[in-house]
């Protein structure tokens, strides 16, 4: 059985990973009307590994005789800018998701759930592959710097580091 704290403390990351969700859908849509079709799939996908990440929660929360909430989500923007500031605004995203599973660990190891702990290791180790994969990115983008037929290769490129999302079992 969840306590409140826990309980209101994963009600809290479920609405953070659905606004993630949101924001790299904003992103998707962004590509696709500027023609970055790789970009676009890329932002797509992992749209999609956000939501899964949220339902993962979800079904944790209500198998732990928790009542999981699906709440009101902040708009994400319209407009990102440049590749570069659009892949450096997710690399501070997925670092700000970072601190609140952080967060949680702790909020689970001072409440002794156990099993609330062991659960949140996935999404550590998640996120460690998250930012690395954001870093990686923005690497690629500092190399291309302005050069548009590098752009034009990148967006081809990365299709390939399209994740599939993780099947959301607890
Ligand atoms: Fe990319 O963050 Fe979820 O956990």
């Amino acid at each position: 059985m969840l306590s409140k704290k826990i309980e209101e403390a994963l009600n809290k990351q479920v609405t953070i990973e659905a606004e993630s969700s949101q924001v790299y859908l904003a992103m998707a849509s962004y590509a696709e009307n500027l023609g970055f079709e790789g970009v676009s799939q890329f932002m797509y996908a992992h749209s999609d590994e956000e939501r899964e990440h949220m339902l993962k929660l979800i079904k944790f929360i209500n198998e732990r005789g928790g009542h999981a909430i699906v709440s009101q989500l902040s708009a994400p923007p319209t407009e990102f800018g440049s590749f570069k500031d659009m892949f450096q605004n997710l690399f501070n995203h997925e670092v700000m998701v970072s601190k609140t599973i952080n967060d949680l660990v702790d909020v689970s190891l001072q409440e002794k759930d156990y099993a609330t702990h062991n659960f949140l290791q996935w999404y550590v180790s998640e996120q460690i592959e998250e930012e690395a994969l954001a870093r990686n990115i923005l690497d690629k983008i500092n190399l291309i710097g302005d050069d548009k037929g590098g752009f034009y290769l990148f967006d081809n490129d990365i299709k390939q580091l399209i994740t599939k999302p993780t099947p959301p079992q607890v």
